[in-house]
């Protein structure tokens, strides 16, 4: 049957469009997009290195298996290599983790050997696991993932690294720098300080090695789209303010402002702006004001920024079966994951690099990867600035002082007005509690006023894919389904006239 109700729904993300796949195809027939920006996919996003694709936001399927919305999806358009369809990659269980080929590289100049290393790299990784047992027990030793990866590396340093001369040790220690730097990269934090212990746990995730998109991850927005009633989408179309229990507009419940002054009145808004940008407008964008307890959600999860820095060069420095380069500064050994004085020495937070493979697809193309309040003032600096850091931290790691890259190309993440940041993560304090505000409808359960008015998708409100595209695309199925749901249990005679 059709439904006439009216359904906004703000922003052209995964999760927005994913939304309105679902109300189109459920037969709701007043269903419209309003997007800030003149392009969709919001943080999927595919640009140019030369001639090369390279992916300027989301970059792999996180755990391309049957469960996964995104791998189901990549398969129908056929947008994926053979080799990610095929039953063993499906099956692979990673935890998090690609088994990716390293090369280590250190800070006075050359490879480091990978026995060295490896200790400390196994150990790091026990602790993540273990970093993820404490959710739902209560009574975790420590605050902060960071805090108790630091002391107990400490503690288990003395029993198991006891015979090792001093400077191994020290290596070791730098070694857990590094891959402190790694996580606050694949948690979207500025620190691994800022992020849960209690909650960390809460982030799962599916069975599949990560693959990518040979053609782009925007191919899937361009599929989706193409499936949408041409026009659904405005773009260049900011909303200002959702005004809810409104009582102006007689007969609609919600009256959107955008930024031109245009009003327009709707039964149901489904709001999928970033938590980067919610935590900065939330005071403007609802009228009346986000209930307490949602708003107190919105500032205690995370959301911080991660960038990647593209480099391409004439020839490669790294192993021919290398698929991701570790830098560790040997000055490093108090386990630290922030820079002390970060216009000096910002590119010290950057961890290290991606290979981007194969190498007949792309040549030779590193992908950089920098988070924290470390990558947010990169964003500032002019390009020439960036490719003079990212050269002098290459020469130096390699010892190689004519090593000159040909092309760099970096992402902005943080500046991005619409984004304000890049992923959410469990912040201090955190529970499920939070995610569960998230995703609430306004007006909240008890209202006498009309329910469902506004209704929240997007990764920030998906209980544990948060940061991922599949999580994403989760919210908008789930926040459609609320109102199909809703609207079934509703008389055709009660629907209202269009
Ligand atoms: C994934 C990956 N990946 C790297 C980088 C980034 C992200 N993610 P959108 O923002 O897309 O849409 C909102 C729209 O709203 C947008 O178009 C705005 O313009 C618009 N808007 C805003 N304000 C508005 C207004 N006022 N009016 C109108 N419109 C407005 N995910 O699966 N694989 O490899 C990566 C990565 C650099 C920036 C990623 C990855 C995250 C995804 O990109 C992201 O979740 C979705 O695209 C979001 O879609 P959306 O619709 O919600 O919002 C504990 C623990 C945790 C461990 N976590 C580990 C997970 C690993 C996370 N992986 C990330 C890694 C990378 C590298």
């Amino acid at each position: 049957r059709s439904v006439n109700a009216k359904i906004i729904i703000i922003g052209c993300g995964i999760s927005g469009i994913s939304a309105a796949h679902k109300l189109v195809k459920a037969g709701f027939n007043d269903v419209r997009i309003l997007e800030a920006t003149s392009r969709s996919g919001g943080r999927i996003k595919t640009g140019r290195l030369g001639d090369k694709i390279v992916e300027i936001g989301a970059n792999w399927i996180h755990g391309p298996c049957e469960e996964n919305p995104v791998f189901r999806l990549a398969r129908q358009y056929q947008l994926l290599d053979p080799e990610a369809l095929t039953p063993e990659n499906q099956a692979m269980d990673i935890g998090g983790h690609p088994p990716w080929t390293p090369n280590f590289f250190g800070s006075s100049g050359g490879k480091l050997n990978a026995e060295d290393i490896y200790p400390a790299q196994q150990m790091f990784l026990e602790l993540l696991n273990e970093s993820s047992e404490f959710q739902g027990q209560k009574g975790e030793p420590w605050s902060c993932v960071g805090d108790f990866i630091r002391s107990e590396v400490q503690q288990r340093a003395e029993e198991q690294w006891k015979d090792i001369d001093a400077n191994s040790r020290s290596l070791r220690l730098c070694v857990i720098s590094n891959m402190l730097k790694v996580e606050c990269c694949v948690n979207g934090a500025h620190s691994m300080d800022e992020v849960s212990l209690g909650a960390f746990g809460l982030y799962k995730t599916l069975p599949g090695n990560d693959c990518t998109f040979p053609g782009g991850y925007e191919g899937l927005i361009k599929n989706l789209m193409s499936d949408l009633p041409s026009g659904l989408v405005t773009y260049n179309r900011p909303v200002r303010c959702v005004h809810w229990n409104n009582t102006e507009e007689r007969g609609n419940p919600v009256m959107v402002e955008c930024d031109d002054g245009e009003r327009i009145a709707a039964d149901h808004v489904i709001c999928t702006v970033p938590l980067g940008y919610l935590k900065k407008h939330h005071s403007t964008l609802f009228h009346p004001p986000l209930p307490l307890h949602k708003l107190c959600s919105v500032q205690r999860l995370g959301f911080g920024t991660n960038n990647k820095i593209f480099v391409e060069f004439d020839a490669p420095w790294w192993d021919a079966d290398c698929e991701v380069i570790c830098l560790v500064w040997e000055d490093e050994d108090a386990m630290v994951d922030e820079v002390p004085d970060v216009q000096r020495s910002w590119i010290k937070k950057l961890f290290g690099f991606t290979v981007l493979k194969p190498t007949e697809r792309y040549g030779h193309i590193l992908c950089g990867w920098i988070a924290g309040h470390e990558s947010e003032y990169m964003e500032t600096l002019s390009e020439q600035e960036v490719t003079q850091a990212v050269t002098q931290l290459v020469r130096r790691f390699t010892g190689n002082p004519t090593v000159t890259p040909k092309r760099v190309f970096r992402s902005q993440w943080f500046h991005d007005p619409w984004t304000c940041g890049s992923y959410t993560h469990p912040g201090k304090g955190c529970s499920e509690q939070d995610l569960d505000n998230m995703m609430e409808p306004l007006p909240s359960k008890g209202s006498q006023s009309q329910p469902l008015q506004v209704l929240f998708a997007g990764e920030a409100t998906h209980p544990c894919y948060f940061s991922t595209v599949h999580g994403a695309v989760l919210t908008g199925w789930r926040e459609a389904d609320r109102l199909i749901s809703h609207y079934s249990s509703v008389r055709p005679s009660e629907l209202r006239k269009s």
